[in-house]
C-alpha cells in the first residue's frame, strides 16, 4: 500500500523542503485494444495501484528525480536536459517537463520523489501513472492550470516524442479522469467518455502473467505500423477514412484482398473490436452480464488470433478462467505481448478463483502468478 505519509517524511529529510503530494493511478482495459490510436473506443478503469510524486522547488538552476522504485537519482541542470529518452526509468518526468515546456510552461528547479506500486512491465500502465502523477506535481510549481483531458493529450506526447513509444491516449486519459467502482467508455477521437458502473457484486481480478510486456520499440510499433497500412489502403479508395474508426467490416471485405494477409488481420480485429467496446459498454450499463462476458472472450480471440498480439501464457490464464464458476468473462488486458488478464469475477467466488487460477497456471507454465484484487479508482485529483 503506498503511504503518503513516508514519501512526504523521506522527501522532507532528503530535500529539506515540505513538499506537495501528487498520485495518479494505474489501469486495467476491460476492453477495447488498440483502438485508441484508430480514433476508436476504448473501456479501461483506474485502479488502486498507483504513483505517488512529491515536489518541492529548489534555490538552484537544478532538476533532481529521485525513484524509490528504482532507488536511483537523476540530476540535471534547467538549461541542459536530455533532448530525447534513453530508456531509462527517468525518461517519463523529463518527458513530461519537455511536453510542457513546449507548450510555452516555465519549469522552475525542483526534486521529485517518485515511488508507486503499479506493476513494473505488466501492461497495467506504471508509465501512464508516472506521466500523470509527474505532472501534476509540475503544474502545481507553476502559475499553469489545465484540464484533465489535456493534460492527458500532453502525457501521451511526451510518451510519444520524448519517451518514442507511438501509444494512444487511453492510458494517460484514464490515469487523469477515473472514477471510484466505474469503467469509462472513452471516444477516443472527440474525447467525449461516459462512465459505466461496475456492480458491486463483481470483482475486477487482474492476473499476472509474469510476461514481461514493453512498448518503447518492439511488437507494439510494428502493429501499429501495420494498422497504418492497411488504413491507407482503404483510405485509398475511400477519403473520408482518417483512421479506421471510420472504416467497417464490409469495406474490408471490398478492399481487405489488397493488403498483406498479416495487415488485414490487424485491420479487422480493431474495426471488430471497436464495434465490441460500444456493444461491451451497452451490456455493462443494461447489467448484461453474459452480454459483456461474451465480448470480453470475442475480444481475446481476437487479440490471439488477429492482432497476434497475445502470448501463450495469457492465453493459458483465459482458458482456465473461462472454465471457473463464477467468472463473468476474461480477456488480456493492456498493449499485449505479455502482461495480465482481466478477469470479472463474481465477487462472493472471486477468492476461490483466484486460488484456482494460480494452481492451474502454476501447473501448465512451471510459473508463480501475481494475482491481484483490485478496486475501480478514481483518476488523479485536479488542482
Ligand atoms: C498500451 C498503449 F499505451 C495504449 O495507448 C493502448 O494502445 C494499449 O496499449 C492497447 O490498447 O497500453
Amino acid at each position: 500500500m503506498l503511504d503518503v505519509t513516508a514519501i512526504r517524511k523521506l522527501h522532507q529529510q532528503r530535500f529539506k523542503h515540505a513538499p506537495e503530494v501528487f498520485i495518479a493511478p494505474g489501469r486495467v482495459n476491460l476492453i477495447g485494444e488498440h483502438t485508441d490510436y484508430a480514433d476508436g473506443f476504448v473501456m479501461p478503469a483506474a485502479i488502486d495501484f498507483a504513483t505517488l510524486a512529491a515536489i518541492s522547488r529548489r534555490d538552484d538552476d537544478t532538476i533532481v528525480i529521485e525513484s524509490e522504485n528504482f532507488d536511483q537519482r537523476v540530476s540535471h541542470k534547467l538549461n541542459s536536459l536530455p533532448a530525447k529518452g534513453k530508456h531509462h526509468w527517468s525518461d517519463y518526468p523529463l518527458g513530461v517537463i519537455t511536453v510542457l515546456r513546449e507548450a510555452g510552461v516555465t519549469i522552475p528547479a525542483f526534486s521529485l520523489t517518485l515511488n508507486g506500486d503499479v506493476p513494473l512491465g505488466a501492461g497495467l500502465s506504471s508509465s501512464a501513472s508516472v506521466e500523470v502523477a509527474s505532472m501534476m506535481a509540475i503544474l502545481s510549481l507553476t502559475e499553469t492550470s489545465l484540464p484533465l483531458p489535456q493534460v492527458a493529450r500532453l502525457c501521451q506526447r511526451a510518451e510519444n516524442t520524448y519517451v518514442g513509444a507511438s501509444t494512444g491516449i487511453m492510458d494517460q486519459f484514464i490515469a487523469c479522469c477515473g472514477a471510484e467502482d466505474h469503467a469509462l467508455l472513452l471516444d477516443c477521437r472527440s474525447l467525449e467518455f461516459r462512465l459505466a458502473p461496475i456492480p458491486p457484486h463483481l470483482s475486477l481480478v487482474i492476473a499476472n502473467s509474469m510476461v514481461k510486456h514493453s512498448h518503447a520499440g518492439g511488437e507494439y510499433n510494428t502493429r501499429r505500423a501495420e494498422v497504418e497500412e492497411g488504413t491507407q489502403i482503404l483510405r485509398s479508395h475511400r477519403p473520408e477514412i482518417r483512421l479506421l474508426r471510420d472504416a467497417t467490416l464490409d469495406d474490408l471485405k471490398k478492399w481487405g484482398h489488397e493488403m498483406r494477409p498479416e495487415v488485414l488481420k490487424r485491420c479487422r480485429h480493431v474495426i471488430s473490436e471497436n464495434l465490441r467496446t460500444v456493444a461491451a459498454a451497452d451490456a455493462l450499463e443494461k447489467g448484461d452480464l453474459a452480454e459483456l462476458g461474451r465480448l470480453l472472450y470475442a475480444a481475446h480471440a481476437s487479440y490471439r488470433d488477429d492482432f497476434e498480439g497475445s502470448c501463450k501464457e495469457a492465453d493459458i490464464l483465459v482458458d482456465l478462467a473461462s472454465r471457473e464458476a463464477g467468472c463473468i468473462g476474461a480477456r488480456l488486458t493492456g498493449g499485449g505481448f505479455g502482461g495480465c488478464t482481466v478477469n470479472l469475477v463474481e465477487r462472493e467466488q472471486a477468492a476461490a478463483f483466484s486460488e484456482h487460477l494460480r494452481d492451474g497456471y502454476r501447473a501448465a507454465t512451471g510459473i508463480q502468478a501475481d494475482i491481484y484484487l483490485c478496486r475501480a479508482s478514481a483518476g488523479v485529483p485536479a488542482i
